[in-house]
C-alpha cells in the first residue's frame, strides 16, 4: 500500500496529462503479472504502466510500428506509453519473459 501511494504521488507530479488518464486504461506489475493480458486503446491515447511491485521491470515492445522501451523502471515508477500505429502490440517485460500482454491500438 505504501509502494502504491508513492506512485500515485509520482503520477501527479509528472503533471496534468497523467493525472486525467482514466485508471482503466493503467496496468499494474504486481507480482511479476500484468494486471490485464489484453487491453484495448485509441491511437495517441497513453496507457500507464504501473510497477506496484517490489522489484525493477522493465516494460518493452518490438512489434513493427509500436516499438517502445520503458527501460528499467523502479517500483512505484509510472511510465505512459502511447502507440502510434493500430494494431495487436505485444508488450513485455524485458525482465522476466513470462510476463506477457496485448495491446489492441484502435484508429
Ligand atoms: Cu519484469
Amino acid at each position: 500500500m505504501k509502494t502504491l501511494k508513492f506512485a500515485m504521488a509520482v503520477a501527479f507530479v509528472a503533471g496534468a496529462a497523467v493525472a486525467a488518464v482514466a485508471a482503466d486504461k493503467t496496468i499494474n506489475q504486481k507480482g511479476k503479472v500484468f494486471s490485464q493480458t489484453e487491453i484495448t486503446v485509441k491511437k495517441g491515447e497513453p496507457v500507464n504502466f504501473l510497477n506496484d511491485d517490489n522489484i525493477v521491470h522493465n516494460v518493452m515492445s518490438t512489434t513493427t510500428g509500436n516499438e517502445f522501451n520503458v527501460g528499467a523502471a523502479k517500483p512505484g515508477t509510472v511510465t505512459p506509453v502511447t502507440f502510434k500505429a493500430a494494431g495487436d502490440v505485444r508488450v513485455i517485460c524485458a525482465i522476466h519473459p513470462s510476463m506477457k500482454m496485448v495491446v489492441k491500438v484502435t484508429d
